[in-house]
């Protein structure tokens, strides 16, 4: 069975679009990206001592099961060169899983909504974009709402295609 997924992706080492570039081509067959955000400059959160972000989200379809989903992931950051940083800090490429059809999950290592969408501009500008009206399940709300509740002054678009 299909299931429908947005993920987040983020960059801010190396050559930033190529990351965000390698991982979208690098996602068939596991995953078909059927909606892609454009890309957004975006401030650092967390740790405020690093390069700026590139951000996106895209939209897509997978057969996988959310673990599996995961692993599929993490495997696909190490590949495009992703090291062990530190909690919040520089990478090459980050592959977020936001939204897993309507599921809610809490396990030690995938919780499903991502669990901190709702305070993350630089994932709800993007999200916005492309799935407005998209329904928190956790937090009951939509994007568009989440979205009216944070600060987005610092984040810019940087260009509307990968392309
Ligand atoms: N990712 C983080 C921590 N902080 N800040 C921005 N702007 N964009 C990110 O993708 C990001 C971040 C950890 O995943
Ligand atoms: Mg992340
Ligand atoms: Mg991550």
């Amino acid at each position: 069975m299909s299931h429908t997924t947005y993920l987040s992706l983020g960059s801010n080492l190396g050559d930033r679009i190529a990351n965000l570039r390698k991982a979208i081509s690098s996602l068939p067959p596991k995953l078909l990206p059927l909606v892609q955000s454009s890309v957004y400059e975006t401030e650092p959160w967390g740790y405020s001592e690093q390069p700026v972000f590139l951000n996106m989200v895209v939209k897509g379809e997978t057969e996988l099961g959310p673990h599996n989903l995961l692993a599929f992931l993490k495997q696909l950051e190490v590949s495009i060169g992703r090291r062990e940083t530190f909690r919040f800090g520089p990478r090459f490429i980050d592959l977020d899983i936001l939204f897993y059809d309507d599921l809610v999950l809490e396990t030690p290592d995938l919780v499903i909504p991502h669990p901190r969408i709702a305070e993350r501009a630089f994932v709800l500008v993007p999200l916005a974009e492309i799935a407005p009206d998209l329904y928190h399940p956790a937090v009951g709300k939509s994007i568009q709402g989440l979205k009216s509740n944070v600060e987005t002054s610092g984040i810019k678009l940087f260009q509307s295609t990968i392309a």
